[in-house]
Formats: structure tokens, C-alpha cells, sequence
């Protein structure tokens, strides 16, 4: 079982030093994914909004687009239009920071282009680029002498409804769309309110402060281990939604 995509980008996020959230510049209201920001702004990383494929709108629609969106950046990468622009706000970024390169994490919506916009960034054609949403599966990366690039796969809004019915048990785990998900909110119910309880649960001690790592640890903890020792994200989700619905797991 591979890493969840929204797994998957919510890693990307978590170790990127700067996330380029990527719209589609003819979508923009569409592709926002109000999900993932909010995820964004959880993580409290710096993000830029990026819109892509400005060669596919009308000069009015950019300039209304950009009038209503003061900070952000409007490129297409197909056409490398304006990632120069892009690019140097990034070159000082990675200057003004400490690190050796510049982690720069791509997240959005399938086929809004952010494996596209990795190629050009990284002046390469690491990722495969395809019409088809949903092509790249899990995080690939593409390097340039500045920066580190983590290309991930698109994610889809998660509904509210979701978490909510996983958490009040209404729907059952092998039913909902994203079992990470849902058990990563229940984990921070319990961080919130009652980390000791988790703990006991499982026989673990909490180390991280991140309710992403700490799923991981109960992995851990459960021994739900991959071949090679990577923890299997999936059932170990499945379990704690399960412990958690079917009240073995209580507050
Ligand atoms: N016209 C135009 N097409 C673009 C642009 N950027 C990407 N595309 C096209 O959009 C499609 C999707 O591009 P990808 O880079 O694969 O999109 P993605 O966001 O990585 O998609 P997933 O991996 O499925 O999430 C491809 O057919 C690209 O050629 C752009 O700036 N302009
Ligand atoms: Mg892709």
C-alpha cells in the first residue's frame, strides 16, 4: 500500500522550508482547495500561491485575477512565462535562509501542472508531466544548484463530512476515502485533550508534537511495518479509526 496522497502532500509540506500552492489560473476559484489550505495554515509554512497556465487566459481575466490576488505569482510552465519571476523570489528566499539548499514543496489539485512547474524550476525533466490527473502517485524531486524540489501528487478537497462520519463512526474505515486523514484528526482530538490515554493505548511514549508522526509512531508501537521497516500508513489508520469507532480506544 503506498503513501495516501494526501499523505503524501502533507509530507511534502511538512519538510518544504517554502510550499508553492499551484491554481490553475482558468479554474482559480475551483482548483483552491480550501482542504489543503487549511492544512497550510496549520503547518504555519510559508506558502505562495502560484497560478499556472496564464497561456490559457485572456489578458482581462489576468489582470482581474492579479488585481485580486496582490501577492501571489501568475506563470505558465509550459510556455515558461514569467517563472524568471518566480525563480529570483525563490533564489532570495533560499539566500535569506540558513539552509544549505532551499526545500521547496508543490502541492494542489490533480493536473493543475505542479510537476510541469517542477521541470522548469529545476531546469529539468525529472517528473513526468501527463494530461491524465492523478499521474504522479507518490513525492518525486527534482534538484537545481539552489533549490530541492518535492514534486507531490494531487489531492482532492476532502470533505468535512468525512472526518466528521470517521470520527462520529458513522462511516467505517474501509468505507472512507481517507483513512489517514480521519485518524490523524482523531490523534489530535486525543493530543488536545488527552495524550496519556493514547499512549496507554497503544504502549507508546508521544515524541513528536504532530499528529502525521505520531500516527507514524503507533505504527511503530503495532509493529504495522512495510518490508525495509517503513510503517504501513494504511492499516495502521484502518486500526486506530477502528479501535477509536468501535470504543476500545476511549477519551
Ligand atoms: N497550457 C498549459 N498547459 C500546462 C501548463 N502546465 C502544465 N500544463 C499541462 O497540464 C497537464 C498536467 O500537467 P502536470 O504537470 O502533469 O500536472 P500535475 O499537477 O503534476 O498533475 P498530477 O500529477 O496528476 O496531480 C499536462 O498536459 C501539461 O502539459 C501551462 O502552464 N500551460
Ligand atoms: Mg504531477
Amino acid at each position: 500500500m503506498g503513501m495516501g496522497y494526501w499523505t503524501s502532500a502533507m509530507k511534502a509540506i511538512k519538510d518544504a522550508d517554502i510550499v508553492l500552492f499551484v491554481l490553475d489560473a482558468r479554474m482559480p476559484e475551483f482548483s483552491r482547495n480550501r482542504d489543503l489550505e487549511s492544512k497550510l495554515e496549520e503547518s504555519n509554512k510559508e506558502f505562495l500561491l502560484v497560478f499556472n497556465k496564464i497561456d490559457l487566459i485572456s489578458k482581462e481575466a489576468l489582470e482581474k485575477l492579479k488585481s485580486q490576488n496582490k501577492d501571489a505569482f501568475f506563470v505558465s510552465s509550459d510556455k515558461n512565462i514569467d517563472i524568471n519571476r518566480l525563480r529570483l523570489a525563490l533564489q532570495i528566499k533560499a539566500k535569506k535562509s540558513h539552509y544549505e539548499k532551499l526545500e521547496i514543496g508543490i502541492v494542489g489539485y490533480p493536473n493543475v501542472g505542479k510537476s510541469a512547474l517542477t521541470n522548469v524550476l529545476s531546469r529539468s525533466a525529472k517528473t513526468q508531466v501527463s494530461s491524465k490527473a492523478g499521474t504522479t502517485k507518490g513525492n518525486q524531486w527534482a534538484s537545481s544548484n539552489q533549490f530541492r524540489i518535492v514534486d507531490s501528487p494531487g489531492v482532492i478537497p476532502f470533505e468535512d463530512d468525512e472526518a466528521k462520519l470517521g470520527i462520529l463512526g458513522a462511516k467505517n474505515p474501509e468505507k472512507l476515502k481517507n483513512p489517514e486523514l480521519v485518524a490523524t484528526e482523531i490523534i489530535k482530538i486525543f493530543l488536545n485533550l488527552n495524550p496519556e490515554k493514547l499512549e496507554q493505548f497503544y504502549a507508546f511514549k508521544i515524541k513528536e508534537v504532530d499528529e502525521y508522526e505520531v500516527m507514524l509512531q503507533i505504527g511503530c508501537a503495532k509493529k504495522l511495518l512495510k518490508k525495509g521497516g517503513l510503517v504501513e500508513e494504511n492499516r495502521t489508520s484502518m486500526m486506530i479509526i477502528r479501535d477509536w469507532q468501535t470504543g476500545k480506544l476511549k477519551l
